[in-house]
């Protein structure tokens, strides 16, 4: 039986990850790891322990003790969370990386995911259809802890023949986990106005376009990434993944269609900055072509799911 680490299981991808992961492959396979004491009601149908990634010698001993051959590493700071704490963001984002590389350079792990960003790419990067091999000058703390990230992970593919695998998340979006302090933040935040019946206070401006994905998409494409045959997965520094691009004004004007009340306003702040360095679309031919991805969700058939859900219970 295939024993599977998940290192930051109480975020808003983990929390969906798991249920993704005990679907497929049992619930006693899959063991749920975060800094909290006890497991969250989402992650208590199969194994969890307390973790902080910073402890290497705790980790191993996860390992050890659960015979871990897969890693999927989620613990990181945000986009604008990083900017806050640069340095801690920095430590964070690298350390808890080399900490999982080095037990697959070992032989102790088999195979690690990782995710990377749409932030790795910069101001300087063709925005429109970002292509996978491309001018990179992120200009965020986050989106350099990103950039070294991956060029670690090629870097121990191809000298240690470690099997890591990463995908350049968009922004996701979500209903049963609030998202952890990113720039794409408010493609989530804007359900919860409008389901509160209360106008919404975007913090970018009317006419920014991101790239954005619903998370069930997201977590098909991590399933499939990782269960890929390695003789297919031919980039070892992350692949980009597009999904949905949109706007402000699109989203908002998607959700009137179901809530004709509903009101925004724009005030952008510092995040603004961050969105304008980003791509507003991505080339995911690579995904695509290499181990056959393909997105499920357009905007309209996603907020039409995050309308019904968000709240519900
Ligand atoms: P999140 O902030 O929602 O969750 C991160 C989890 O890591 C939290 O539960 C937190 O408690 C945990 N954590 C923090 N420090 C830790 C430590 N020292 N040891 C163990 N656990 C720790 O983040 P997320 O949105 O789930 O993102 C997961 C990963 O995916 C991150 O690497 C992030 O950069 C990447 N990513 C996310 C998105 C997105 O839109 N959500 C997009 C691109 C990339
Ligand atoms: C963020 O906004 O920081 C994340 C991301 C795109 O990496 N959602």
């Amino acid at each position: 039986m295939k024993k599977v680490l998940v290192i930051g299981a109480s975020g808003q991808i983990g929390t969906e990850l798991i249920v993704g992961l005990r679907s497929r492959f049992g619930n006693e396979s899959i063991i749920a790891s975060d800094l909290q004491d006890q497991p969250k009601e989402a992650l208590k149908n199969g194994p969890y322990e307390k973790l902080d990634i910073m402890d290497d010698q705790a980790l191993r001993a996860i390992v050890k003790k659960h015979e871990v051959s897969e890693i999927y590493l989620l613990a990181a700071l945000l986009s604008a969370t990083a900017e806050k704490n640069p340095d801690f963001a920095w430590k964070l984002n690298m350390e808890g990386l080399f900490h999982v590389l080095n037990l697959a350079k070992e032989g102790i792990i088999k195979k690690i995911f990782w995710p990377s960003s749409i932030a790795v790419f910069g101001p300087t990067t063709p925005s429109d259809q970002t292509p996978q091999f491309t001018i990179m000058e992120p200009t965020t703390v986050y989106g350099i802890s990103k950039l070294a990230g991956e060029r670690w992970c090629e870097y121990y593919a191809k000298q240690f023949n470690v099997d890591v695998r990463s995908i350049r998340y968009p922004g996701l979006i979500s209903y049963t986990s609030l998202p952890g302090g990113g720039t794409t933040d408010y493609a989530v935040d804007i359900f919860y106005s409008a389901n509160r019946n209360e106008a919404y206070n975007c913090f970018l401006s009317a006419d920014t376009a991101l790239p954005m994905m619903y998370m069930e998409d997201a977590i098909n494409a991590t399933i499939s990434l990782m269960e890929a045959p390695a003789e297919s997965v031919k980039i070892r520094s992350s692949y980009n993944l597009g999904g949905i691009s949109f706007t402000p004004a699109e989203i908002f004007n998607e959700i009137k269609k179901h809530r004709p009340a509903f009101e925004i306003t724009y005030a952008p702040d510092f995040r603004q900055k961050i969105a304008d360095s980003w791509p507003s679309s991505i080339d995911d031919s690579r995904a695509k072509t290499d181990w056959g991805w393909t997105a499920s969700y357009d905007l309209e058939k996603m907020v039409k799911i995050m309308l019904d859900n968000v709240l519900a219970n």
